[in-house]
């Protein structure tokens, strides 16, 4: 299988009876690890792949978003800001936690789960977390009142029966060394599988965790009356079901069935907690699926499907584009809204949009102000979701998620249909290629309208490419102008210095 992910649901805790009508809505979030666009039927129909057909009976019954971002193209960042509706560079997390990392999301960041938990809703998650799993970092403390899940990427522990990986990682074994010799593969550490802030099970079965995830779910959209949720995901080592066989009971897949049988799972576990939630408070509960970042290219045949935005640019000169870059595969992800009866059905909306929209509008339709002492990046897309408005993102900033460049940084932006980059390679690609790491000054700027597969710039002479670039290149210098230097914290030592300097 491979469903991991991440279940929030929230509930009220202030509760009348079950037949008491509520005027907050229920929330379910669905995060899926590593999706591809093309992995959804629903964005490939002419692919007739029938991989995935309860996501498609909900795009059917709702909201397919078309020009819909993860905010950083890896896990940790994406995550972050999806919680706090902020980029990485203002929430602090800026690349992915490790096992032996200390901290995690910084205790300063105000959480969506913990906003909904002090207003009354019932909270919970299910699925990875990896955004800290020490002490005060951990999802209970974070605003969760129910967690079960895995602190961190299913390939960073080992497991007795691994999953499909590549490189294929061993069993775990004590007597050797804490990392195996060969591609970073955990032979010592047990992935655990946590409940609250408890270890429940280590190693954990990987092939058996889609049906705790899928039990814990069902009982909690059935048990709380406010629901919010969040879950699920694709990420190796996948293990997918076993397939029935007339010759033996449990045969496994062919390796070109692996990750389309994963594909398969993960999306029966969408529809679980789909005809759960239709059978529980169906007309007042939103389910919102997206993904936290596109595929791992160089995991080839375990990764998933980019559909037409390859980063054709990148490719020819060898080197990934879709995660941990800012190639549309890196951070365009399939995301679909169901609310019956409040969002139109079989509706599609090309409006650009981001996960960290996912925050201001929960926060909007719950009736619950965040605080005002910090900026928020999200927007509110309640009117996008009820009534078809189009207006998204004037722009959008895609950050450095482990490609070219210092992580965090904003080196690629959005606005409309064009897109410029600053700084393109270094992401690794299926056999091994990385691509040079180059800066563009001036920046490449594409059309996505005429060139989804972001293979050819526009001419720099040419008046559109002008045009554009008056209106999205900042020429501000941000090491030297003292009027765009970001705000500092005059306590800290480095800012002491730079007021000295200055
Ligand atoms: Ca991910």
């Amino acid at each position: 299988m491979l469903m991991c992910g991440l279940l929030l649901h929230t509930g009220s805790r202030h509760g009348a009876s079950v037949n008491t009508p509520s005027k907050k809505p229920n929330f379910i979030i669905i995060l899926a690890d590593d999706i591809g666009w093309g992995d959804l039927d629903a964005y490939q129909p002419a692919e007739k792949a029938n991989n995935t057909p309860y996501l498609t009976l909900m795009a059917e019954q709702g909201l397919r978003l078309t020009d819909f971002h993860s905010p950083a193209s890896t896990c940790s960042p994406s995550r972050a800001a999806i919680l706090t509706g902020r980029y990485g560079l203002r929430n602090g997390v800026t690349h992915n936690f490790a096992v032996s990392s200390a901290a995690g999301l910084p205790l300063s960041e105000v959480t969506l789960p913990h906003l909904l938990q002090t207003a009354g809703y019932y909270t919970a998650m299910i699925g990875k977390w990896h955004l800290g799993h020490n002490g005060p970092y951990g999802p209970t403390n974070r605003g969760f009142d129910y967690y079960l899940g895995i602190p961190y990427s299913n390939d960073m522990g080992c497991t007795d029966i691994p999953g499909y990986n590549l490189p294929q990682c061993p069993p775990c074994d004590s007597s050797g060394p804490q990392r195996s010799v060969h591609g970073g593969c955990y032979s010592t550490v047990g992935l655990p599988l946590i409940e609250n802030s408890s270890i429940v099970e280590q190693p954990l079965d990987l092939w058996t965790l889609t049906e705790q995830y899928k039990s814990a779910a069902t009982r909690i959209i059935h048990n709380a009356r406010y629901s919010t949720a969040r879950l699920a995901h694709m990420h190796d080592p996948l293990a997918p079901p076993l397939l029935p066989d007339a010759s033996a009971t449990s045969r496994r897949p062919d390796d070109s069935e692996v990750y389309t049988a994963s594909l398969r799972e993960m999306d029966s576990l969408v529809g679980a907690v789909k005809s759960t939630s239709d059978a529980t408070d169906k007309d007042n509960t939103l389910i919102w699926f997206t993904g936290d970042n596109g595929p791992l290219e160089k995991k080839c045949r375990y990764a998933g499907n980019v559909g037409p935005f390859v980063g054709k640019w990148q490719t020819s000169r060898g080197g990934g584009s879709a995660k941990q870059t800012t190639w549309e595969g890196g951070h365009r992800v399939p995301t679909v809204a169901y609310w019956p009866g409040r969002i139109p059905a079989n509706t599609t909306n090309s409006a650009l949009l981001s996960g960290m929209d996912i925050f201001p509008t929960l926060l909007s339709l719950a009736e619950v102000t965040p605080p005002s002492d910090r900026r928020y990046d999200g927007i509110d897309v309640t009117n996008i979701f009820l009534h078809g408005d189009k207006t998204g993102h004037e722009f959008l900033f895609h950050p450095n998620s482990g490609a070219a460049g210092r992580f965090g940084d904003l080196q690629t932006v959005r606005t409309e249909t064009h897109k410029a980059f600053y700084i393109t390679g270094a992401a690794e690609a299926c056999g091994g290629a990385t691509g040079m790491e180059q800066l563009h000054d001036p920046p490449l700027i594409f059309d996505l309208e005429r060139d989804e597969a972001e293979e050819t710039p526009l001419d720099v002479e040419t008046p559109e490419y002008q045009a554009i670039a008056e209106r999205s290149v900042s020429t501000a210098d941000y090491s030297t102008d003292t009027s765009a230097a970001p705000c500092c914290d005059p306590t800290q030592a480095v800012c002491q210095l730079q007021a000295a300097a200055l």
